[in-house]
């Protein structure tokens, strides 16, 4: 398979998923805010019939084509069993893994998207800088519930290494890089995530 993806961006996600599970793949790096005429840009029409929005990640697998960062992951996860980044269908543990899923994407994730879109983004005329106060007070509150989802042991789920454990590292990457208000205990879980070895060798695959 082939992930299209770029440095600091949500394609880290897939690119640690990859790592993780051991499968084969390509990674192709992609250029945002690039004129669509160069190559390896994510505006040039090859890219674009693949990701009509221009964005990335992007998985190719034969004739797959997948363009949501946790659709890939769960791909990848479904495809390396073994791996147990997922647990089993069914279980309490899926239904609680899905949940934070939903909730970093849906709560934790979107006061970073929404500084992303008015730091850079959005086109120029469309930034409102007054948002940042408001992105602020929405990612203090997501954090606050997000210690009400979470227990106090190692992994998010059970006594293991899952997706959402990628999932929830990266986000408080993001928003370390950001300048957010990252409480400590979510500091030390990305460090500690970010010290596995496959971790390690996706940073060493975008450096
Ligand atoms: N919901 C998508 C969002 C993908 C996305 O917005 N990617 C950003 C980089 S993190 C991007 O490509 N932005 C380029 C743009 O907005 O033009 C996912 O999770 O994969």
């Amino acid at each position: 398979m082939k992930l299209y993806g770029m440095a600091q961006s949500r394609s880290f996600r897939a690119l640690w998923a990859l790592e993780e599970s051991g499968l084969e793949y390509e990674y192709v790096a992609t250029t945002l805010r690039t004129d669509g005429s160069e190559a390896d840009s994510a505006k040039h029409p090859n890219y674009l019939a693949l990701n009509v929005q221009g964005k990335v990640p992007t998985l190719v697998d034969g004739e797959l084509i997948l363009t949501e960062s946790i659709a890939i992951m769960n791909y990848i996860a479904r495809n390396a069993p073994e791996s147990g980044l997922l647990p089993k269908m069914s279980t309490p543990a899926y239904a609680h893994l899905d949940e934070l899923v939903f909730f970093v994407l849906a709560e934790l994730e979107q006061p970073l998207w929404t500084k992303g879109k008015h730091m850079f983004a959005l086109p120029e005329e469309y930034r409102v800088p007054k948002i940042f106060e408001t992105a602020k007070f929405e990612f203090k509150k997501a954090v606050n519930t997000l210690d009400h989802l979470l227990g106090e042991g190692e992994y998010a789920i059970g006594n293991s290494f899952s997706m959402v454990d990628i999932l929830l590292a990266h986000t408080f990457n993001w928003a370390i890089r950001f300048e957010f208000e990252v409480p400590e205990k979510y500091v030390a879980l990305r460090d500690r995530h970010y010290q596995r070895a496959s971790a390690q060798r996706a940073m060493a695959v975008i450096e």
